[in-house]
């Protein structure tokens, strides 16, 4: 596996220096700065270029160009925005970049109620909680229609954990679910929410799908032509939430994605700790399935809780998530693609990381401290070694 790391951008509390003694070779990073829907210029491209390469450093990924609202909606300027998503696509491969990752999740990009979940050990990990979710959603957003979406039990324990709310606890609920975590682009305020939901009034899943390909249809042909590969992140959770339909979260999901436009260039990222929340999605059988498709790997771990939907974020190792075997089947593709003389390594990050150590006392982008996410690569850079040494042996 080629090792990469997430970066922000020079606005990033980690530098690219840290980056470098993490042990990472290659740099996952997005234009943050320009607009949704806009083109990324070939002069910003190699802008973001040269300051890795001062550090030896490569653009291995691009994570993400995002997919404007009014493309998964297929509204308003859809063809401008499809049009300037292909234009993006070839100004990178102009420069050399072949593996970009985006996500298809409606309004939100990934959800969690708490930043800050305290571990036995003193660190802290990201938590979604099913109930405080719930809470958010019937009481304080008090959407049209939610209360069909849970159980008496969901309902009556989500009063309950309203009832006990402070109006700051409210606020910091608020702002964890909408304002946008790092990496999801749009953020909103509770009105601007609820005009964004209602721009899915009558969009199910079905129609989300059509939606989908049509995008998929018009972005494959450039990037087989250019030589790109396109790697789907997740939905995450991997489930409907808000009334949303959600549809890049299961196996299913990514053999609709495979057959509705069946090309290699049509890939995924295999985020662990995303799939992993649902028990039914059998992640190594996932690799196996779509294993030329695999352009980029996530790697984390999140350990589901006894209420049905939570989860929070564990050590890499240590989770619902079985690391030694997913790595297992991802190094088997590699050998596989050697020997079909395609030498290049599958790029992977370790996604999220705790906040630990001296992080606890920074102003860190959650998930994305430097010390839960370095902790993380060496565990799993350990993993592959002694995976290859034992199993691996050309
Ligand atoms: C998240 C997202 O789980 C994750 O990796 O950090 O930012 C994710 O990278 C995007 O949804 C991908 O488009
Ligand atoms: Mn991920």
């Amino acid at each position: 596996m080629e090792q990469t790391w997430r970066w922000y951008g020079p606005n990033d509390p980690v530098s690219l220096d840290d980056v470098r003694q993490a042990g990472a070779t290659g740099v996952v990073t997005a234009l943050h700065h320009i607009a949704n829907g806009e083109v990324w210029p070939i002069d910003e491209i190699k802008k973001r270029q040269a300051l890795l390469a001062e550090k030896g450093l490569v653009w291995s990924v691009v994570e993400s160009i995002p997919v404007h609202e009014e493309i998964k909606t297929r509204s308003g300027k859809v063809e401008q925005h499809i049009a300037n998503y292909q234009q993006s696509m070839r100004n990178l491969a102009a420069c050399g970049i072949d593996t970009i990752c985006y996500n298809f999740m409606p309004v939100l990009d990934w959800t969690r109620t708490d930043l800050g979940y305290l571990l036995p050990d003193g660190s802290r990990a990201l938590r979604f909680d099913q109930t405080a979710f719930a809470a958010f959603d019937l009481h304080i957003l008090q959407r049209e229609g939610a209360k069909e979406q849970y159980s008496a039990l969901e309902q009556q324990q989500a009063a309950d954990y309203f009832a006990a709310m402070s109006e700051q606890d409210k606020t910091t609920l608020t702002a964890n679910i909408i304002a946008g975590l790092p990496g999801a682009e749009e953020g909103y305020t509770l009105d601007q929410f609820r005009a964004r939901l209602a721009t899915y009034d009558g969009i199910d899943k079905a129609a989300l799908r059509e939606n989908m390909a049509y995008f998929l249809r018009a972005i494959v042909p450039v990037a087989e032509q250019h030589g790109l590969r396109l790697a789907v992140h997740p939905d995450d959770p991997p489930r409907p939430i808000l009334g949303l339909p959600r549809i890049v979260s299961t196996i299913e999901d990514m053999q609709w994605l495979k057959d509705t436009v069946d090309s290699v260039n049509n890939g995924f990222t295999m985020c662990t700790g995303s799939y992993g929340v649902r028990e039914d999605n059998d992640l190594v059988n996932m690799i196996a399935t779509f294993a030329d498709r695999i352009h980029f790997i996530h790697l984390r771990a999140t350990c589901r809780e006894e209420t049905p939907g939570s989860f929070h974020e564990g050590a890499h190792l240590d989770g619902d998530v079985d690391m030694v075997s997913v790595i297992k089947a991802i190094l088997t593709e590699e050998q596989r693609r050697r020997h079909t003389q395609d030498l290049r390594p599958i790029p992977m990050r370790p996604d999220h990381g705790h906040q630990m150590l001296d992080d606890l006392k920074k102003k860190t982008n959650p998930g994305y401290s430097a010390i839960g996410r370095l902790k993380g690569l060496a565990e799993l850079r350990g993993v592959e070694r002694a995976l290859k040494q034992t199993l691996f042996t050309e």
